[in-house]
């Protein structure tokens, strides 16, 4: 979905904002690969940069732009840069590349964390599905659980597999409509307590920055 023009564009500037020397924390998805090969053109003009991935996506997309790749465990992100599926003011949705554990957890620990989307993001308020993460012997409690929230899950199928889309974790995903989403920190709390549940893709009050591509250049929302 969304204009590719529109995800290069805010791909591109939110590669210009890394300062020489900075730890990246690399997002998954379309528009963050954007960033990526505009990171790697610019690693290629003598930046200095390491980054930390959110999948394997985002890891051979690197090493493919030659970008110099290291862990949580050497350092901590300066500013990560990554998509999402739906953004209503600093919270979102994301975990529509199945990659929202690693990403929640690169894109809490960065000092900046900077969305990057087209405008087919925004929305009002929440109500896009939210993914979960979940180990795959709870998938039967976890959507009982969600149906008490009022919630539907739905477990993800793959394209390219037969069966269900199984994360870079190993695990299970399940996309839970819960309509539109009054108060998403509450949501987001419920869902984390949901044993069997590693993570949920409700990012709330996480994003210090938000890029929107439109076809006349890049909208900047900062917090
Ligand atoms: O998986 C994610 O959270 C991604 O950031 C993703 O959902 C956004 O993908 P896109 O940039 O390809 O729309």
């Amino acid at each position: 979905g969304g204009s590719e023009a529109a995800k290069r564009a805010a791909g591109e500037r939110a590669a210009e904002l890394v300062e020489d020397g900075a730890v990246v924390g690399l997002g998954t998805g379309s528009t963050a690969a954007h960033a990526i090969r505009a990171l790697g053109e610019r690693v290629g003009q003598g930046l200095d940069l390491r980054g930390i991935p959110t999948s394997y996506g985002s890891a051979d997309l690197a090493r493919e732009a030659g970008i110099e790749l290291v862990t949580l465990d050497d350092a901590l992100p300066d500013v990560t840069i990554d998509g999402a599926d739906q953004i209503a003011g600093f919270d979102l949705i994301k975990g529509g590349g199945a990659a929202h554990t690693r990403e929640k957890l690169v894109d809490s620990a960065a000092k900046r964390f900077v969305v990057v989307a087209d405008p087919s993001k925004e929305v009002e308020s929440l109500d896009h599905p939210v993914p979960l993460e979940v180990l795959p012997s709870a998938r039967e409690p976890v959507s009982r659980a969600v149906a008490g929230l009022g919630g539907e899950a739905e477990l993800r199928g793959a394209e390219r597999k037969d069966g269900p889309v199984v994360t870079d974790n190993g695990n299970l995903v399940l996309d839970c409509d819960f309509g539109r989403i009054e108060s998403p920190a509450e949501l987001g709390d419920e869902l984390s307590a949901i044993p069997g549940v590693l993570e949920h893709g409700l990012f709330v009050g996480l994003a210090d920055d938000v890029l929107v591509g439109t076809d006349g250049g890049v909208e900047e929302r900062r917090r």
